[in-house]
């Protein structure tokens, strides 16, 4: 059996839905789990799918992630554009990792321009709302060679 893609996602985004929908869309965070389980079944793999609003619990699933992923989803939050502890965490890594924002961060304050997190990303996903998850668990999946085709 493969192992999962883990899929992360950082603080207050537990909130979707729930305020400033003019910047973040209307969907919650459930929502786009389960339109990521969805993509992820149609790609013949699996998902695990995590939110904290601690950096440390974050490093931790990031290190879990190291022996029991194939691949790593991310969407740092605001510890993308902070921290060097999460960046330091992603680089011991050999999977892949998609780093995923629902904005386009480069198009918003000079300060979100610049996120620790893409230094240690294979791609980066950014901009279409919920719909950046789901791109980047494909993405992933096309990485690690898992294409739901049949032959
Ligand atoms: O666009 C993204 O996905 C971000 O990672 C979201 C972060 C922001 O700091 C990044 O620059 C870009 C903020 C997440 C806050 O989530 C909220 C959700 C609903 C209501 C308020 C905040």
């Amino acid at each position: 059996m493969a192992k999962p893609i883990h899929v992360l996602s950082g603080p207050n985004l537990n909130l979707l839905g729930v305020r400033e929908p003019e910047i973040y869309g209307r969907e919650t965070l459930a929502d786009i789990q389960a339109r990521c389980e969805a993509r992820a079944k149609g790609l013949g793999c699996s998902i695990v799918f995590r939110q904290s609003n601690h950096e440390g619990e974050l490093i931790d699933w990031v290190q879990q992630a190291r022996t029991e992923a194939s691949a790593l989803v991310i969407n740092p939050a605001g510890y993308g554009h902070t921290s060097v502890a999460l960046l330091d965490a992603l680089k011991t890594l050999d999977i892949p990792i998609v780093e995923c924002h629902l904005s386009n961060p480069a198009a918003r304050e000079t300060f979100r321009r610049k996120t620790y997190v893409s230094l240690a990303a294979t791609g980066i996903v950014s901009g279409f709302g919920g719909a950046s998850y789901e791109l980047a668990v494909e993405a992933a999946a096309g990485l690690i060679g898992a294409t739901g085709a049949s032959a």
